[in-house]
């Protein structure tokens, strides 16, 4: 069976937010679209504390864009996003929401950051989603949402690691690319590791 996981569609990664992804509104209609495909729908939602350690302005001296070893891993520092009740933590208005059987919050311990929607940066903590999909009988998983080179990358690298068949629908995502490529590159390493790229054209004409 088949789900589908709406991966971090908040205001703060479309235009406007503060981690605003190129043409990101853009997923939105197309999000919409393809959930009429699908009988089982969840969603992450990149949810911080204002205390968050990811936040450059957290950290003394240290700029947006700086990578500081945080934890023991490296952790690229954000402008502060996704701020826990905050209007940039919300789903974007226009996101069909009716459907969603279970929203999966993601980067709640200010001490660690969580791209993926299953676990944390350092895999130390299950945000319970793969047992959800497992406990629910799902074992495709199709991926859509923000941002392609961060939080849609890392949940489907361990929606492969899961032992989930993973399909990434390309163009219902957008990326970040902080450097130029970092969207290309992303797709690239995913494909390599098993995961199928698909358009929701394909899914919606079957
Ligand atoms: C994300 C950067 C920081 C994402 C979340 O949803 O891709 N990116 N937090
Ligand atoms: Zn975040």
């Amino acid at each position: 069976m088949k789900a589908l996981v709406l991966v971090d569609i908040q205001n703060d990664f479309i235009p406007g937010g503060a981690i605003a992804v190129k043409d990101g509104d853009a997923v939105v209609p197309l999000a919409n679209k393809l959930q009429e495909k699908f009988d089982f729908i969840v969603a992450t939602q990149d949810w911080h504390p204002a205390d968050h350690a990811s936040f450059a302005k957290n950290h003394k001296g240290k700029s947006i864009g700086d990578v500081i070893e945080l934890g023991g891993l490296q952790q690229v520092l954000w402008p502060a996003h996704c701020v826990q009740e905050t209007e940039g933590a919300k789903f974007h208005a226009g996101l069909d929401c009716s459907k969603i059987k279970k929203v999966f919050p993601k980067g709640t311990d200010s001490q660690i950051d969580s791209y993926s929607g299953f676990y944390d940066n350092g895999h130390r903590k299950s945000t319970g989603l793969a047992e959800f999909l497992r406990n629910n009988k799902m074992s495709q998983v199709f991926i859509c949402g923000l941002a392609t080179d961060y939080c849609v990358k890392f949940t489907a690298l361990d929606s492969l690691t899961e032992g989930f068949e993973t399909f990434v629908v390309e163009d219902v995502c957008r990326g970040v690319e902080l450097k130029p490529g970092d969207v290309e590159n992303a797709l690239k390493e995913l494909q390599e590791k098993g995961c199928s790229l698909i358009n929701s054209q394909t899914i919606l004409n079957t």
